[in-house]
């Protein structure tokens, strides 16, 4: 069975755009333009032989993270966003966050800066099997305007 997942555990110093996906989503919110949605879960994915058994932020099964899954009803070219909150301009971030991109059928991970409603081109991506395990991304983000970060995912 070929099924997918994606994570995203997004944590830095203590600041609204910091989410350990522990109570809620924090001030990251599901775009409304996009086909479908993340999901808030704790313990295992849904599907076998993917994603993670458990939570990045804890280290054990009771920890939420975030994850899509990319089995039907999905379709090639749907995608799912999360948008953090309007990020300041003249500030600059550095964006880190724990993947987990684990399947037969890996499609891409993006991270995506926002600015004027437009999206430019990614400014983080990955794609295909990554491995059983949680890794670390660290995002250098350096832009004039104030803007927002998108995590999405991209189903090939
Ligand atoms: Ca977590």
């Amino acid at each position: 069975m070929a099924q997918i997942n994606y994570v995203v555990d997004v944590f830095s110093a203590p600041s609204i755009y910091d989410c350990t996906f522990e109570k809620d989503m924090c001030r990251w919110t599901q775009a409304l333009d996009d086909t479908f949605n993340w999901t808030r879960t704790q313990g295992k994915t849904p599907s076998q032989f993917t994603g993670p058994a458990t939570d990045h932020t804890t280290g054990g099964s009771a920890g939420y993270y975030v994850y899509i899954e990319t089995s039907s009803p999905r379709k090639p070219n749907d995608t799912a966003r999360i948008e953090s909150a309007m990020i300041p301009a003249t500030q600059q971030k550095c964006l880190q966050f724990w993947y987990h991109m684990y399947g037969p059928h890996v499609d891409t991970l993006s991270v995506y800066t926002k600015k004027n409603k437009q999206l430019g081109s990614p400014v983080w991506t990955l794609s295909g099997t990554q491995g059983n395990k949680w890794k670390h991304a660290v995002v250098s983000l350096t832009v004039s305007s104030k803007f927002q970060v998108k995590s999405v995912v991209k189903i090939l």
